[in-house]
């Protein structure tokens, strides 16, 4: 069975731009490559691709590297789906149903407003996908599928190897390879949807996993062993359950000894308090963590409550900046603008912690409700 595996890209017809429309500036700048380079790895699409039976000929496209072949002679087109590609991702859905081809769809977008993606899609995946993407597969080659796959109990990640495919060729036109360490997430932040899919309990990969997945990158990754490799673990808090990661960042730096002409930078997301335990700070400095991405989201401590998002209140965002840097990371600061309590004074205050902090990295969002979230 021929499965072709889509991330598409943004609406293709919107002047919105994002970190995505920074072909450009890769081109300008460092890029050493001709032709297109993209941001972030799409994790979702290399775990999917990871769990495919042999018995499927799979062919992988992240769209913004590569054009989708619309006239692919193909049995099933699989697609992630996020808010933000959602646009195009309907429109291929479309077009390759007109041809008379299935359609099924997964990611966060379908697990928010499925009825949403139901329009576009023969079969959509609610959850995640390591315990269906198989019997999807096999009831798409049997012509069984049915509307709604979901999982009953959620992904062991301790028992979960993700083994990437090696794509050197590819892989040269990526900004940062991807890897996810575990899910979930212990808070409970009211704007976020992470919880609602992934839940409160952290799911670590076990350590032997993870650096097996590593090994894949550091054995054939050409960039890693040329310059630097910058490698993102897509984590939503890697921090979640401190002990643990601990252990994974030991591992990592155990692993990193033994190959010792490679050069990774590794980033991730966490929550703040990480700049306060001094052993996790000297272990991700150890282990080369350079970029680390944190929801600070305000400010007022006002909007912090509203938010929920109590643990921000009694740690100091300057102090958490500097002392991040003193063990070499470099905060990506991310605000969220839009609540009740936000006036134009919160931005005049938000940029003068950037620039006070002379932060590398602001990141900004705007609070934007979807389904389920009110
Ligand atoms: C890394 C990341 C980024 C990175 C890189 C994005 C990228 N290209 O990889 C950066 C920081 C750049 C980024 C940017 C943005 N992101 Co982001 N990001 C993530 C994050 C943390 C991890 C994504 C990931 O790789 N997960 C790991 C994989 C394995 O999980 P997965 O994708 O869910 O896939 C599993 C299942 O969903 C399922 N599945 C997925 N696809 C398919 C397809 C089929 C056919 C099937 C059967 C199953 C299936 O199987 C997989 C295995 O279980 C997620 C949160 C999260 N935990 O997922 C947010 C998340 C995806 N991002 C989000 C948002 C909102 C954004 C931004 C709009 C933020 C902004 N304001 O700019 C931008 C937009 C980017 C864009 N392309 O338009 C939202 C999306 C919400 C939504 N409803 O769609 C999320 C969920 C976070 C959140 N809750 O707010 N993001
Ligand atoms: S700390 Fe981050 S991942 Fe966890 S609930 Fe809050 S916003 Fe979501």
């Amino acid at each position: 069975m021929r499965v072709l595996l889509i991330y598409p890209k943004r609406d293709p017809d919107s002047n919105v731009r994002t970190q995505f429309s920074m072909e450009r500036v890769h081109e300008l700048t460092f890029w050493p490559l001709r032709g297109k380079s993209y941001g972030l790895q799409f994790n979702g699409l290399e775990a999917l691709a990871s769990l495919t039976p042999d018995w499927v000929d799979l062919t992988v496209v992240n769209e913004n590297l590569r054009e989708v072949d619309l006239d692919a002679n193909v049995d099933l087109v699989a697609i992630t789906v996020m808010v933000t590609n959602a646009t195009r991702a309907y429109q291929i859905a479309d077009h390759f149903r007109r041809r008379k081809i299935k359609v099924v769809m997964g990611g966060y977008h379908p697990f928010m407003i499925p009825q949403n993606s139901l329009v576009h899609a023969d079969a959509i995946c609610t959850t995640e996908a390591e315990y269906v993407w198989e019997q999807m597969l096999t009831d798409a080659r049997d012509g069984k599928l049915k509307q709604i796959y979901e999982q009953t109990h959620k992904t062991d990640m301790t028992k979960m190897l993700h083994l990437s495919r090696v794509k050197r060729w590819e892989w040269l036109h990526q900004v940062s390879l991807t890897l996810q360490a575990s899910r979930g997430c212990p808070f409970s932040c009211d704007f976020c949807s992470i919880v609602q899919m992934l839940g409160h309990d952290m799911r670590y990969k076990s350590p032997e996993n993870l650096c097996r997945e590593l090994e894949v990158i550091f054995k054939n990754d050409i960039m890693g062993r040329i310059f630097y490799r910058p490698i993102f673990f897509v984590d939503d808090n890697i921090f979640g359950h401190p002990k643990t990661m601990k252990e994974l960042l030991r591992a990592i730096i155990k692993l990193r000894a033994r190959y010792p002409h490679f050069k990774p930078v590794f980033g991730s997301q966490m929550t703040i308090n990480v700049y306060k335990d001094k052993e996790a700070l000297a272990l991700l400095e150890e282990a080369g963590f350079y970029n680390i991405f944190m929801g600070l989201e305000s400010q007022d401590p006002e909007t912090l409550r509203s938010y929920n998002k109590l643990h921000n209140i009694a740690f100091k965002y300057d102090d958490a900046i500097q002392t991040m840097r003193e063990h070499g990371m470099e905060v990506i600061a991310s605000f969220i603008f839009g609540t009740d309590s936000d006036t134009l004074a919160s931005f005049d205050a938000a940029y003068d912690f950037f620039d006070r902090c002379n932060v590398l990295y602001p990141y900004f969002n705007i609070l934007t409700p979807t389904a389920n979230q009110w």
